[in-house]
């Protein structure tokens, strides 16, 4: 695997569940496949989740992961081509990737959508860069456009704690008081669309995800009826994704409060569960009710990412052989 973006990328779906299944139950048993390789995690932007499960998913497969926060431990790095570098950032992606490749085996980035530049974010511009300079496999940990590693994680939990053969899966738009990324929405839904479950989308006109990543899902506007006997409800804010209007590409639209996820609205699902890949804003995005209730799985969730981290870098590690 050259590169982690997309559930294409690692194959067969049912067998990546199966060796995830492995991976979690006998985290260790691959402990020399990473012996003397290295794994560099670099960070433009905040993580908890993602900076951990990467760093424990790379030691339990024998690897030195080094991390580096741009801009807190490194130099400013400037992204755009062709400017003129008289501000803040002290060197270009165009150096620092491939002295970044020369140190280590395998990449894993963490770069955030800007929400200016539709174009720019939805070209992967940044990631790309990394693919195309530094010679090595890279893997997305959430870049402007995709989350892998974290739909991985949900679809892994959503195999462990389903109780039928295709459950009902929502995804549910919930209000936010800063402009987010659409990163988390886009994968979770092109991880569903490629899984064996009967999935719906539900969010505010103007919400609209890429094309590309609804594929064949259902969009339905009425939130309630969308939750309607789901088995998951998976709650995201995203921004304007742009699709149906490209000046509004970032801004909030819709600060709702009738959309936070709530026991009223729990109420009329198949007594579902609750997921959200963190960090959460209580009381925003889901009342306290429903996250501290014993069917909010989204602690379980978060495990999981070790998980996914896990069979993304051990298949990868394997192609190296
Ligand atoms: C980020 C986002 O929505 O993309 C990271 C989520 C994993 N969330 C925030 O910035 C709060
Ligand atoms: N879910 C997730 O990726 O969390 P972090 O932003 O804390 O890494």
């Amino acid at each position: 695997m050259r590169s982690f973006f997309h559930p294409s990328d690692i194959g067969d779906l049912a067998t990546a569940l199966e060796e995830a299944k492995k991976v979690k139950s006998t985290p260790l048993a691959w402990k020399n496949l990473g012996q003397d390789k290295t794994i560099i995690l670099i960070f433009f932007n905040s993580s908890l989740r993602t900076r951990l499960s990467s760093q424990k998913a790379a030691l339990n497969l024998g690897m030195n992961p080094i991390v580096l926060n741009v801009g807190a431990d490194s130099w400013k790095l400037e992204t755009q081509l062709g400017v003129v570098m008289d501000g803040d950032k002290s060197e270009h992606l165009r150096e620092a990737i491939p002295v970044i490749g020369s140190y280590c085996d395998i990449i894993g980035v963490r770069s955030f959508a800007g929400l200016q530049d539709r174009d720019f974010d939805y070209a992967e511009t940044i990631l790309n860069q990394f693919i195309e300079y530094s010679g090595r496999p890279v893997i997305s940990l959430e870049s402007a456009t995709v989350h892998p590693c974290q739909a991985f994680a949900d679809l892994i939990t959503i195999e462990e704690y389903k109780t039928k053969s295709r459950p009902k899966v929502v995804m549910t738009w919930a209000p936010h008081p800063r402009a987010l990324p659409q990163a988390v929405p886009n994968s979770f839904a092109e991880w569903m669309n490629a899984a064996d479950v009967d999935f719906v989308i539900t969010h505010p006109e103007g919400y609209e995800l890429d094309p590309c990543f609804v594929g064949n899902a259902k969009v339905e506007y009425d939130q309630m009826k969308a939750l309607e006997g789901a088995d998951f409800v998976y709650a995201k804010n995203w921004s304007c994704p742009g699709v149906t209007n490209p000046d509004d590409y970032g801004k909030i639209l819709s600060k709702d409060m009738s959309w936070v996820v709530d026991a009223k609205h729990m109420a009329v699902t198949n007594d579902a569960y609750f997921m959200h890949c963190l960090p959460v804003r209580r009381n925003m995005i889901v009342s306290d009710e429903v996250i501290d209730s014993p069917r909010s799985i989204v602690i379980p969730e978060a495990a999981n990412r070790v998980v996914s981290a896990q069979v993304v870098m051990k298949r990868m590690l394997e192609d190296l052989l």
